[in-house]
């Protein structure tokens, strides 16, 4: 039987200025109401929720070129890595509920001042490693990974927003899983800097059980080190479900990441209501609940008077 040595921590992150749509912000409400807490409960987890930050948008943030609210982005990802450093250093396993994806910057941030050996599995469709000069779009939720690697910083302009931070992570300490809908600039970037990926064609060719070990392989061959998942709810598809199963078996995971759940986006209740059940499975799953059940919570067969 296991025991569990980590609690985990939630915190919630209801943002959406690092894209233009609004509605993410809903996510964590969406994703705790589909059950989250009971569910980790189950799980033998003892849940420290930390409630949902509060994030302010600036009045005053224009444009940096043409990408949208920089200094509003930038506070909120400070407030964030406050609070998931706090939550990491208190000893938890952090789960932190999106909002957008440019919240990775500050969560992986907040990480990394707790375990600075941390490396990273980012799970998405998108690869998020953009620049402000080759985003097609200027959304900073497409251009995360880029404000944490060090050996990007020669490409990229300082922006309005993020002096408080130092990017930190080598290439080498990154995998992706999942891509499918890469930009021509990320490509080059992906391609020059030898980042290691794994893209929807390659999970088919060789499944996702070997992407896992290859994955983990890249990553903690060398040495076991803390795991942060930074998960898109817009990499899934069914054959990903176990996916991230396999990291916490290793029992590393130290901070997780779930990100762009849109309940405003369903087309009917039912549709929104699969998303967020889909994404407190994709947790239970990172934490351990395996498809034959955890075996946590029933120490005893019972037997007859
Ligand atoms: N690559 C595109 C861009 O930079 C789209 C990024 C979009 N989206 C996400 N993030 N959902 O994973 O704008
Ligand atoms: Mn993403
Ligand atoms: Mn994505
Ligand atoms: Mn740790």
């Amino acid at each position: 039987l296991q025991t569990r040595s980590h609690s985990v921590a939630i915190v919630g992150a209801p943002f959406s200025k690092g894209q233009k749509r609004r509605g993410v912000e809903h996510g964590p409400k969406a994703i705790r109401d589909a059950g989250l807490v009971e569910r980790l409960s189950n799980l033998d987890y003892p849940v420290h929720d930390f409630g949902d930050l509060t994030f302010k948008h600036l009045e005053k943030d224009e444009h940096f070129m043409h990408v949208p609210f920089p200094r509003t982005v930038g506070r909120a990802n400070q407030l964030l890595s406050g609070a998931v450093s706090g939550a990491v250093g208190a000893g938890h396993t952090c789960l932190m509920l999106g909002g957008d994806h440019s919240l990775a910057i500050g969560s992986v941030e907040g990480h990394s001042q707790q375990c600075p050996d941390l490396c990273l599995i980012w799970v998405d469709a998108h690869a998020d490693i953009n620049t402000p000069l080759t985003s097609p779009s200027g959304n900073l939720h497409g251009q995360s990974v880029s404000f944490l690697l060090k050996d990007l910083q020669n490409k990229m302009p300082q922006v309005p927003g993020f002096s408080w931070m130092k990017p930190f992570l080598s290439a080498r300490d990154l995998v992706y899983i999942g891509l499918r809908d890469v930009d021509p600039g990320e490509h080059v970037i992906l391609k020059t800097m030898g980042i290691q990926y794994f893209s929807m064609r390659d999970i088919d060719r060789m499944g996702i059980q070997r992407v896992m070990e290859v994955t983990l392989d890249h990553l903690l061959a060398r040495k076991q080190r803390p795991i942060h998942l930074s998960f898109d709810i817009d990499a899934f598809d069914p054959s990903l479900a176990p996916a991230t199963g396999t990291p916490v078996n290793g029992g590393l995971l130290s901070v997780m990441d779930v990100v762009e759940v849109n309940p405003t986006l369903g087309a009917s209740p039912e549709a929104v209501e699969a998303t967020t059940s889909l994404a407190v499975d994709v947790i239970a799953s990172a934490l351990g609940q395996t498809r034959e059940g955890a075996h946590v919570a029933f120490p005893k067969i019972t037997e007859p008077k």
